[in-house]
């Protein structure tokens, strides 16, 4: 089951770093790079919040605002500025919030509108600010503007969908599939015509061509920004700009169809929607946007993130698709080596620095495996293993974005019953795998490396039941190693993933090269070793991670004289690395 197929995003990077060397030479943000002042986002960490599984306060087990207040010192203490807030705006929740029904107020099962000022106040007398996701390429099918959209043709939201009459004999207008599996069409009865959805048939999407619709989302932003929020994540940002032709595309599937991801994402004139948004919303503030930028590719990334781009930082997914052989086929995995997944590090930090952007570190989010999971061979030492990756998340050139949990050292779960799992998506893909011919027990294989629900399942705080999380029951399992990896017990143990992070947060403070110096890869070639440089001025670290399971060696001329500031291993020898050991040598630039 196997496919070798080469993925385009691992293919895409191993030729950017020659494309990011040119840019380097003659883009002229390049010169403006040494300038460009330092925010109070490039200097901070951010810490990402699953709002309904974080902390529940009421017992209902869903998690909530007030149970975020109550939890502020965890993240104070690992030296988060940031935190990002998955929706919770009034939502249906089919997809767990990124379906809003009402930009304007918070849905009842997360608290109120007080609640958010609470928090966005608390927050801050923390030196911490409250990042929200805007989920604008689309809303829920319950948001009153579509409501007002689907009941004909003639109302003023009419146009503000994506509206088509029946192709031939009745059937939707073209063969793209939805990202979440099925048609990208539905027809509504009201309105006697289709309309067009990225994702699931409840989340429509918003027609930007329409001006309307643009002042109306920038109004939204501008409604939270008074609100005193530090910053925007930009949910699905590349599919928002719709192509002229939409006629079918070239199948991808045995069903005809083609995965809508091919035909519209980052479409000509986006810049254009979103250059006048950040000119609305932004400018003049000090709030930071990070786009979600599946389909924007690192010799792109100028435009976006450059010193004259559109966002301050934008998620890029190739490190994290390094496995994926078919989006929609979570049977077929694809085989990588390390060198590979370096070349993807390599490539976009090398473009945002020699363009003067910013990069936003991550190896998880709540779409994603567990990183121990995804990016370690089978049976790691989790420990060890977490430490080895909470090492390279905290000193990559950026801003680094931790997924709730990733500080713990959460792994996938593996459910055997698909019943278990409650992301549609992840049931979507299941039935697509069974539909396609695989036994029920090489779907749930794929469901156990892909699934969304791994990164969801109830934060970890202490041994009580149900981890602390809430004291009803939980929405989706606590993981059943809670007893060990939970915020307490981590916090006891001075060997634990959790008292890693503290340390390598200090760190980060203490050394202004982890979070501004220029980024240079060692070893690219060796299976075994991540190692890098991070330099500014006169100081250099050099950072080494050995990602297997076995004793590692290199040659330790890049660390001759230097001084070991950090090492997961107390018996740390130059020249080796323990199996998932992680040093931090401080040599003279
Ligand atoms: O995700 C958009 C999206 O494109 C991802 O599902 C992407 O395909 C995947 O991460 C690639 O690995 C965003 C949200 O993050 C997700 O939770 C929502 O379900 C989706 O938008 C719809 O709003």
């Amino acid at each position: 089951m196997r496919s070798k197929r080469k993925n385009p995003f691992v293919r895409l990077c191993s030729v950017m770093a020659g494309i990011v060397l040119l840019c380097a030479v003659y883009h002229p943000a390049f010169a403006a790079q040494a300038e460009k002042p330092s925010k109070w986002w490039q200097k901070t960490i951010a810490y990402e919040i699953y709002v309904k599984s974080f902390k529940d306060s009421d017992g209902d087990g869903t998690g909530d605002l007030r149970g975020i207040l109550s939890e502020l010192d965890h993240l104070k203490n690992l030296g988060v500025g940031a935190i990002w807030l998955t929706p919770c705006f009034v939502s249906p929740q089919k997809d767990n919030g990124y379906d809003v029904a009402n930009y304007y107020d918070i849905d009842p099962a997360y608290g109120s509108m007080e609640d958010m000022e609470n928090l966005i106040e608390e927050a801050k007398k923390r030196k911490i600010r409250i990042v929200l996701d805007l989920v604008f390429n689309h809303t829920s099918n319950e948001n009153e503007w579509f409501q007002e959209s689907r009941s004909g043709r003639d109302n003023e939201k009419s146009d503000w969908y994506i509206w088509k009459d029946p192709g031939k004999d009745g059937n939707a207008p073209n063969n793209w599939r939805s990202i979440f599996g099925g048609s990208a069409w539905t027809y509504d009865e009201e309105r006697g015509q289709y309309y067009l959805h990225t994702f699931l048939p409840e989340q429509p999407d918003l027609n930007w061509a329409n001006p309307e619709v643009r002042r109306a989302l920038i109004d939204v932003a501008d409604f939270w920004v008074e609100k005193g929020v530090g910053g925007f994540r930009l949910d699905a940002i590349t599919y928002i700009r719709k192509p002229e032709d939409f006629s079918d595309g070239k199948p991808d599937a045995g069903d005809g169809t083609v995965g809508i991801h091919a035909m519209t994402a980052n479409t000509d004139g986006i810049l254009d929607y979103l250059g006048e948004f950040k000119a609305a919303v932004q400018d003049g503030t000090d709030i930071f946007t990070v786009g979600e930028a599946n389909g924007v590719s690192a010799d792109e990334l100028p435009e976006w993130v450059g010193p004259d781009g559109v966002f301050d930082m934008v998620f890029e997914f190739s490190h994290v698709s390094i496995d994926v052989a078919d989006e929609m086929n979570w049977c077929k995995t694809r085989s990588w080596t390390l060198p590979e997944l370096k070349a993807c590090f390599t490539a976009s930090q090398k473009t945002t620095e020699s363009t003067g952007g910013w990069y936003p570190v991550f190896l998880e989010n709540h779409d994603q495996p567990r990183s121990i999971s995804h990016f370690l061979p089978e049976g790691a030492d989790r420990v060890a293993g977490g430490k080895a990756l909470a090492t390279l998340v905290l000193t990559m050139r950026g801003t680094p974005f931790i997924m709730e949990g990733e500080e713990l050292g959460f792994v996938n779960v593996s459910w055997d019953d698909i019943e278990d799992y409650q992301d549609i998506s992840t049931r979507n893909h299941y039935q697509f795998a069974l539909d396609e011919g695989y036994s029920e027990e090489e779907a749930m294989e794929g469901v156990h490396h892909f699934a969304r629900d791994s990164a969801r399942t109830p934060m970890q705080w202490d041994q009580s039941e149900n981890a602390g999380f809430t004291e009803g029951t939980p929405w989706l399992p606590v993981y059943e190693d809670y007893s060990v990896y939970n915020v307490d017990s981590e916090m006891a143990d001075p060997k634990s993933v959790l008292n890693w992070y503290l340390t390598l947060s200090r760190l980060r403070g203490e050394h202004e090269e982890l979070v501004t110096g220029s980024y240079e890869e060692l070893f690219h070639d060796d299976e075994q070793i991540f190692a890098y440089t991070r330099e500014k001025d006169d100081k250099k670290a050099v950072i080494l991670i050995n990602f297997s399971a076995q004793e590692a060696s290199y040659d330790d001329a890049c660390i001759e004289g230097a001084r070991l500031l950090l090492s997961t291993n107390e018996n740390n020898v130059k020249g080796r690395l323990a199996p998932f050991e992680a040093a931090i040598y401080q040599a003279a630039a």
